[in-house]
């Protein structure tokens, strides 16, 4: 199902009365405090999500997987759903694909299908972390970093296919996100390990193309439970740094431990130049588990108070690549990523009214409280009206998830593709 001009007009003339009251209000508001309000929307519209090819149907764990009905069981399927999304927020952009699960068949086609739903391709994300039918090597014991070196170069080989895959696709990153660890104490030499690690990534990185960039992924756990390679972003920042400038860490949300200081990380590497990408979900216990600023929402708003920073006082860092990474199990994945987008758009709104010289001079007298009271003054602003006036001024509706009830979206897709299609990927 495509979302027309006439459904977003139809669907906007509905909840317009209510919104103009809201965004008047605010707008008003804004306006006493000094704020650009046409600033703000602009780079409200401007900021671009990326979502993964993964997200769009449900995720599972080790004890099963309850599919979502209707979910997309093509490549096809994927970006029309993407398609959706952006259709209703403006937001949704591009779409990122892991490979293989989502090698195209007809890339002429696929490139069409993307451009016919506005979309772009993202990152590309490889996949070493599950062996492949017909592979001569297993991934059992690792990949980058496995001891064998036959393993290691068709891990090697396998980022330089992805590539070559996201090349003819019109993408310019590779992310790579390792498994590779150790389940038992003492099962591996860590040093060896990183030391091979490393010698991968340079082989992969010395075949990416001038105007790439490559994303390294950090992940303290999971699937192994000892250690992992790339655990932290101090290891990503130095294998970034031993790769080349074209090499980057990527801080994804989910991948840190209780209440680590994110915020800092982010700032850290920003100063530094190497903050690439960055994933969003949130977290209670484990990874990806759970839609974004659901439980953490506080959080989630310094973390963009330190991102819009960046951008602002940061020319050494390039452009992010923002990305959605979020994998649910029960919900309706295309709900759970309108609120994702939701969460994203409303941190980063919050972070854009914070004073920042207000901050400054605060900080300068050491007037602690009053800079608890900056910060905490933009929280506390709804923005969601600002939200809404620059969707529906991009061309999106007004309220995504209403509308994407209203317009039976979910409805239209069971009936497409059947209550039992099951998406590709874990
Ligand atoms: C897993 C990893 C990581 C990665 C994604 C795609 O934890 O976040 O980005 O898979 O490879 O979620
Ligand atoms: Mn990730
Ligand atoms: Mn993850």
């Amino acid at each position: 199902m495509r979302i027309n001009k006439q459904h977003i007009a139809d669907e906007n003339k509905n909840s317009s009365e209510n919104h103009k009251d809201g965004f008047d209000f605010l707008s008003h508001q804004l306006d006493k405090q000094d704020k650009d309000v046409n600033a703000i929307l602009r780079k409200l519209a401007d900021f671009q999500v990326a979502i993964p090819s993964w997200a769009l149907g449900a995720g599972g764990t080790r004890f099963g997987r309850f599919s979502y009905f209707g979910e997309p069981s093509t490549l096809e399927q994927k970006i029309d759903d993407v398609g959706v999304l952006h259709a209703l927020t403006k937001t949704a952009g591009a779409i990122s694909l892991h490979i293989p699960w989502d090698i195209p068949q007809d890339y002429d086609a696929i490139k069409e299908r993307a451009k016919i739903n506005g979309l772009v391709f993202d990152a590309v994300n490889s996949n070493t972390f599950q062996d492949q039918k017909d592979a001569k090597e297993s991934y059992r014991f690792g990949s980058l970093s496995n001891l064998n070196a036959s393993a290691r170069e068709q891990a090697i080989q396998h980022n330089i296919d992805v590539i070559n895959i996201g090349e003819k696709l019109g993408s310019k990153s590779l992310t790579v996100w390792l498994a590779d660890g150790a389940n038992f104490a003492g099962q591996r030499n860590f040093q060896s390990s990183l030391i091979h690690a490393e010698n991968s990534l340079k082989s992969i990185y010395s075949e990416l193309p001038d105007d790439w960039k490559m994303f390294i992924e950090y992940k303290p756990y999971e699937p192994n439970f000892y250690s992992t390679v790339i655990q932290d972003w101090g290891t990503s920042f130095m294998l970034a740094n031993a790769c080349g400038e074209k090499a980057y860490t990527l801080v994804d949300l989910g991948h840190h431990l209780p209440n680590t200081n994110i915020e800092q990380i982010v700032s850290t590497l920003m100063l530094k130049g190497k903050l690439g990408g960055f994933h969003f979900n949130d977290s209670k216990y484990g990874d990806d588990d759970s839609t974004v600023g659901s439980v953490k929402p506080y959080a989630l708003f310094l973390i963009f108070n330190e991102l819009v920073y960046g951008m602002e006082n940061n020319p050494q860092n390039p452009d992010l690549a923002w990305m959605i990474d979020a994998s649910h199990n029960i919900k309706d994945p295309l709900e759970d990523l309108l609120q994702s987008l939701e969460a994203i758009l409303e941190a980063y709104a919050k972070a854009l009214l914070v004073d920042q010289e207000e901050l400054k001079a605060a900080q300068e007298r050491n007037d602690v409280t009053l800079c608890q009271e900056i910060m905490q003054n933009a929280y506390r602003t709804d923005v969601r009206p600002l939200l809404a006036q620059a969707r529906a001024l991009s061309g999106g509706v007004i309220n995504p998830l209403k509308s994407y009830r209203s317009l039976r979206i979910r409805e239209g897709l069971i009936k497409e593709r059947g209550m039992n299609s099951v998406a590709t990927g874990l």
